[in-house]
Order: structure tokens, then sequence, then C-alpha cells
């Protein structure tokens, strides 16, 4: 509706207005059309007179079936001063609306809806013209997690796809903007990688039209551990879903506006776009109607925005047009947020946020869950064993990797499979998935799977100019679709980099391609200019580690942002059997090479020396093979390995607390998800008291109150108490033939 000048008009209007005043608002739909007592025959209307299912309930269809309500809601809101009204569409999405059998109408629901929101905000418009009203696409979460197992026994399980959650957003989004919404809001986030799903279909469906609509996004926080329900922080959230060019990023529904105020203050310390924050009307109380007065909800709002957190502000569950006039009129005179100067830095995320560059340490990259670089980790890929393989990721993160390479690129392999099968795990492991993830592949095709599971802002591990321009700029292009950073190998099409020139030379040729025909982000460009072995036996390559240390050098002096990182255990390939003088070597190259800039590095973490602690003798002969200091440097380091062999330093697990009482075993097995002793535990357990229902009762309640402590007071979220229930059902189940026996005696 209206012509194209007309909604480019409009959108110039906001981008100019945004910056003047905060921008009001909707409340809720949902609470208003409660208040018609509308019955079946409302929401079957005509058209749906045959549906075989009950209908009440699902708001969204009233679009097609009572439009008028819909429309005089909205124009109860444009009355009470929204600027911004969202369209009748929470579920309207194919995932969601299965529950009815309604998936066919998914489209019609979208393109009236946004009609009926288009027509209403045009009446209020031409009422007042200095004024102009927006329609904002309403794009809910659908009622499937893409991050979380449904089945605690079975955390590599899913009931939904990252294709399925995007096919469902892009049908919506082509009904809304078909009916004429202005702006899309993916809302109500509780799990990122649903989100990033929406994102990826949309970001591709506005590219394929053509149609410029400003994109919001609005997470949601659950419990009192300040994270969404899939375990990320507000920040680690930000970091996920900002590559989509957001309009605004903000906060909505759960735990009213008082308990979100910590969290929104974050988002607009971060957010480098406008922010935005609707909460429900107060908590819900026991019958889960929402109490909290208009005046009250204005109050705290008002604080807020004094507070300089926000751009846009509204209501969610709870909120009438009542609390929307008293926001307007509370929040009048308070200026907006200034959107904060942000440095540019590459912002990954798992569950927490990590943040590299200049100021940030030299990042681990845990090399290990890798089935090339590791027979243990391969055998264990190999034999089905998932559960023991994360064990391998575990002693990664324990040993100081704050990222993890993962790599499952082997022959005898479905490699995608378990590509899929290892991250899903990895994502039911809150110690795991707490840190970004690097999908290493040499096929696009595993790569892709990779970035479909997993819910942060990862890296893609590589894409090179090996197979030419188009191959490399269509792949580039999907990466930062996926919303993922990426490792550009020093690889064109003449063959892989081995002197300083011809690294420096393509990698500065994909920056070019990258930053001024992509528009991709420098922050998210991390070079890999080639480790290889030194002290081959080859002349040639003695000079492999200069090469790249001088080649990082002049890549972070001219190419601004991006990073350089680099597969570190290559380089000593050639001392394969004597770890030490491989960590030795390892940890020299990059004592000079974080001196030269390198960002990052794939490594085997908690297998570095400390460049002070390496013995004189073994460093210089070390350092001189690194440098080509001596034509028979690598001799030199051959004679003398042979005096240091024998296992190097290994960081072990801390395994003290199993030196405590089975009872305090018990409790740290369940407080921390440690299904590995839980089984011998109960049984000793159990056979000290005697009785199988007094281990429940006793150290495994005691376990769990904990829990449910940590869990009520926010120290623990969500994904750490499914962990420990797993915990809890495995010791459970172990007890059963014993209560079993108890009962029948
Ligand atoms: N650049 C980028 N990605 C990479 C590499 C790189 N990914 C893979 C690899 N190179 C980095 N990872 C490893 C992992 C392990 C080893 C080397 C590099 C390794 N493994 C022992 C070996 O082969 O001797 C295996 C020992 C064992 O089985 O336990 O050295 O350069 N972007």
């Amino acid at each position: 509706m209206g012509s194209e000048m007309e909604r480019y008009e409009r959108l110039e209007g906001l981008r100019r207005v945004i910056r003047d005043r905060i921008l009001i608002l909707d409340g809720a739909m949902g609470t208003m059309i409660q208040t018609y007592g509308l019955g079946e025959e409302d929401f079957r209307g005509e058209r749906f007179g045959d549906h075989p299912t009950s209908l009440k309930g699902n708001n969204d269809i009233l679009s097609l079936t009572r439009p008028e309500v819909v429309r005089e809601i909205h124009l109860a809101y444009l009355d009470a001063g929204a600027d911004l009204i969202s369209t009748n569409t929470f579920n309207a999405n194919r995932v969601s609306q299965a529950d009815y059998g309604c998936e066919s109408a998914v489209y019609d629901m979208n393109r009236e809806a946004a009609l009926i929101a288009r027509a209403a905000a045009e009446e209020a418009s031409s009422r007042v013209p200095s004024l102009p009203r927006f329609v904002v696409g309403s794009m809910g979460p659908t009622n499937r997690t893409a991050s979380i197992s449904p089945d605690v026994s079975d955390p590599g399980f899913r009931n939904i796809t990252f294709q399925e959650l995007a096919a469902a957003y892009e049908e919506q989004a082509r009904g809304l903007l078909d009916g004429g919404a202005d702006l899309l809001l993916v809302e109500t986030v509780f799990d990122t990688l649903n989100a990033r799903a929406g994102l990826f279909a949309i970001l591709g469906l506005l590219e394929s039209t053509g149609i410029d609509a400003p994109l919001m996004v609005s997470g949601t926080i659950t419990d009192a551990s300040g994270r969404t329900l899939s375990g990320q922080t507000p920040e680690a959230f930000y970091n996920t879903v900002r590559h989509a060019g957001l309009f605004s990023v903000g906060l909505n529904c759960a735990l009213g506006a008082r308990e979100l105020r910590p969290h929104i203050e974050e988002m607009s310390r971060i957010a480098e776009m406008p922010v935005s924050c609707y909460p429900n009307a107060g908590l819900p109380n026991e019958f889960g109607a929402y109490e909290q007065t208009a005046d009250e909800f204005a109050g705290v709002m008002q604080e807020f925005a004094e507070s300089g957190f926000l751009n846009m502000a509204g209501g969610c569950c709870g909120t009438t047009p009542d609390h929307i006039r008293a926001l307007k009129h509370a929040l009048v005179e308070v200026p907006p947020r200034g959107v904060p100067d942000v440095p540019v830095r590459c912002r990954l995320s798992g569950l927490e946020p990590v943040t590299i560059g200049p100021d940030s340490l030299f990042a681990n990259i845990g090399e290990r869950t890798n089935v090339t670089g590791s027979a243990r980790f391969r055998t264990l890929i190999r034999e089905g064993d998932f559960e023991t393989a994360l064990q391998v990721a575990r002693q990664q993160v324990e040993g100081g990797a704050q990222l993890l390479d993962i790599n499952m690129d082997e022959g005898l392999l479905d490699s995608i499979d378990a590509m899929r099968t290892f991250l899903k795990m990895v994502a039911t492991e809150p110690e795991i998935a707490r840190i970004p993830l690097v999908v290493d592949s040499s096929r696009w095709e595993v790569l892709e799977a990779g970035l479909r599971c997993i819910q942060g802002k990862g890296i893609v591990n590589s894409i090179s100019l090996k197979d030419g321009e188009a191959d490399f700029k269509q792949k580039a292009a999907l990466v930062r679709r996926y919303g993922a950073a990426v490792i550009v190998m020093a690889f064109d099409e003449q063959g892989q980099a081995d002197s300083y020139e011809r690294k420096v030379e393509i990698c500065a040729r994909a920056y070019r391609i990258l930053t001024r025909e992509l528009g991709f982000p420098p922050e998210d460009i991390i070079f890999d200019p080639n480790i290889f072995a030194v002290a081959t036996g080859i002349v040639e390559h003695d000079h492999y580690a200069i090469a790249y240390l001088e080649a990082c050098r002049t890549l972070k002096e001219t190419l601004p942002h991006a990073l350089v990182s680099g597969g570190v255990s290559n380089l000593s390939f050639a001392f394969r059997g004597s770890d030490t003088v491989r960590e030795a070597m390892h940890s020299a190259f990059l004592y000079h090479a974080v001196q030269a800039g390198m960002d990052m590095g794939i490594v085997n973490a908690g297998a570095l020396p400390v460049y002070d602690d390496i013995p004189e003798e073994l460093r210089a002969a070390v350092e001189d093979v690194i440098f080509a200091r001596h034509p028979d440097a690598t001799d030199r380091l051959t004679e003398i390995a042979g005096r240091y062999r024998g296992p190097a330093t290994r960081q072990e697990a801390d395994l003290s607390w199993r030196e405590g009482t089975v009872e305090e075993r018990l409790v740290h097995s369940l407080v921390h998800g440690l299904g590995d002793w839980i089984e011998e535990d109960v049984e000793e357990a159990r056979v000290a008291r005697d009785l199988a229902l007094e281990v429940i009762e006793g150290p495994l309640m005691d376990g769990m109150n904990v829990v449910g402590d940590r869990f009520g007071d926010g120290r623990m979220f969500l994904p750490q108490v499914v962990k420990s229930a797993r915990v809890m059902k495995k010791a459970v189940a172990h007890l059963v033939p014993f209560l079993e026996e108890e009962s029948a005696d």
C-alpha cells in the first residue's frame, strides 16, 4: 500500500526522528484481545468454519476473521500516543501455527495483519500529519528452540532445524512486507539460534527483493540469571545479532521493567544503534495476571530514560493503552540515549562474549577437537562416543582455550553428520558452550552445517581465493548472513603462499574484495598467512617462520581492524614424538608472533610452557630454527631433542573434589552437572546408608536444593540446570531397582 516513494520518505522520516526523541511503541495485543471475550465462532469466522480443530486462542487468526477488533486495538494505541504499532502476528509463523493446523493461512495472516495496521497508521497519520506513524511487523520466536534439546536424556536431539526456522521466518516476513509493514521486528528472542535463522532468512529476502526494511531485534531474559532461556548473557546476545545491520536492538517481555534494569543498562552501554525496551507490566501474579498500574510502569521506564538507556519504549504482556499513554507522558521531556562510540572490535560469542582486538591479549583457540589433529578425538568420533569426545573439548577449555576449533574432516566419517551431532552436544554443555566456536573444514557443506548448529557468533575456518573470486565472494556473503567472522587463508588460484610477498599480496587482495565489494566488516576478517613446518631438512622450508612473522607485522600495519591467526602446532611437525621440543617451539614462536601482532592462534591449549621456563639451551636452539640463524640450526635442534624426550607439561583437570565425603561428592556432581562418577558415588552412598530412598532424600535432594537456590538467585542458568537434571536422572535410574526392592519389603 502506498507508493515506493512514500515508503522511502516515511523511512527517512523515521531515521531522522529517532535521533530527536524517544519513540513510543505500542503495548500488548494479546492483553487487549482478551478484553473482548471472544468465543470459538469469532476466531473461526466464515473462512475457518469447517476447520477440524478448535481455533479459540489463536489470536493471530483474528486478522482474517475479526479484523475490526485488531484495527480497534491499533487505533487505541495510536490514540494513546504510539509512534510505532506492531502487527498482530506474534505467532503467525508455520512452526507455531502447526498447533492449530493453520500453516496454510500463515502468509494471509501476515499480509492482512500488516494491511490492517498500515490502514490504522495512515488514518492516525492523516489526522496529525506532523506526527507520522509506523508499522512494525512482529515476528515471535516460535514455540520451539533450535539450541536446546526437549529431551534431557538425549542432548543431541532437536525438534526444529535452522532451515525450518529460516523458511518459517521468510514466509512470515514476505507476508508482512507485502501487506506494507515498514520495519520487521524479530522479537522475544529466547534462543538466539532461532533469531539467527530468522535474520538469515530476512537478510536474504531483503537482498533478493531489494526492499529496504529496517530490522529490530529484541531479546528476552527469562530468569534471575540474567540470561536468555538458552543461556546467553545480554552482551553475547548482542554480539550474535549485531551483524544484521540493525535499526535497533533491545529487550522485552519477561520479568517486567524493574528487573530488567541492569540488562537494559548493559545493552545501552554496548549497542552501536538505538536501544528499545518494552517490558511486561511487572511480574504476573499467581493467576498469571499483570497488576502493575500504568503509573508504576511509566515511573520505572521514566527512570530508565533519564538514565540514558532508551531510544524506543513500549509495553509487552499486561500493558494497555493506559500504560502507553502514561509512558508517553512520562518520557515526553526526556532526551533519547545518545548512541555511544563503541570501538571497532571483533565481537564473538558463545553463551558469553569474547572481544578480540588491540586491547585484548592473544586468544587461544583449542586445537584438540579435530579428527585429524588428535588421534584420541578421531577414535572417539569414529566410534560414535560423543559423550567422551566432549571431554576433549572440556579439557581444552580447562586448559585455557578461549575459543574452540572443531574439525571433522576425515575420509571415513560422515563429516556433516559428525559436525552437527558434536555441536549440538557442545550446546548442552555450558562449560564448553560458554566460549565461541570455530567451525573448521575444507568443505563448504560442513562449514554451513556447523553454522546452522551454533547459537553464538563463531568463526568460519576457512575460505580462500583458491577457487577464484566468484566462489570466494559467494561464500563470504553467506558467512556474513549467517553472522560469523571468517578466517581467510593466504591461498589463491596459484596456490598457498609461502613467501612474505605472496602472503601479503593475497591477504591484501582478499581484504579489498571483502571490505570494498562486499561491505564485510574488517574486524570480522581473520587472516591466516600459513604457518608451515620448519626444520624439516628441506632448505626451502627454513624461512617459513620468518615469512609468517613478517607477513603478520605488515598485515597488522596495512589492513585496518583485520586480525591475524594461525595453526601453531603445524610449525613443529618435524618433531613429532618430542612433545617437549614441539611445545618449546610453539611457545617461542608465539612469543615472537604476538609481538609481531598475531591476535589469535590454534594451539594445544594447556600445553604451552611459559617462554621464560623453557631451558635456555633448548630455547636458543629453537629460536635459531625459527629465525634460520645458522645453516645447521635444524641439526643442532635435532641433536639436543634426544635429551628432552618424555612427557611434556600437561594440565590435568582439578580432581581435588574427589577427596571429599560421598555426600560432598554427590552434591558436587549435581551442581556441576558431572555424570562420570555419579553412579559409583550413589552406589557407595546407598551401601553406607542401606536404603536407596535415603540417598535420594539426603545428598541428592541436598544437591538439587543447591541447584534450585543458585538458579533462584541467578548464579546458575537454564542450560546448567538441565545438565544437573540429567545427572539426577542418572542417579535415580541407578537407584530404581533398589527402591522397588525396598517398597516390596
Ligand atoms: N590454519 C587454520 N586452521 C587449521 C590449521 C591452520 N586447522 C587445523 C590445523 N591447522 C590446526 N590444528 C592442529 C591440530 C593438531 C595438530 C596440529 C594442528 C597436531 N596434532 C598432533 C600431530 O599431528 O602430531 C596429533 C597428536 C595426537 O594424535 O594427539 O600437531 O594452520 N586456519
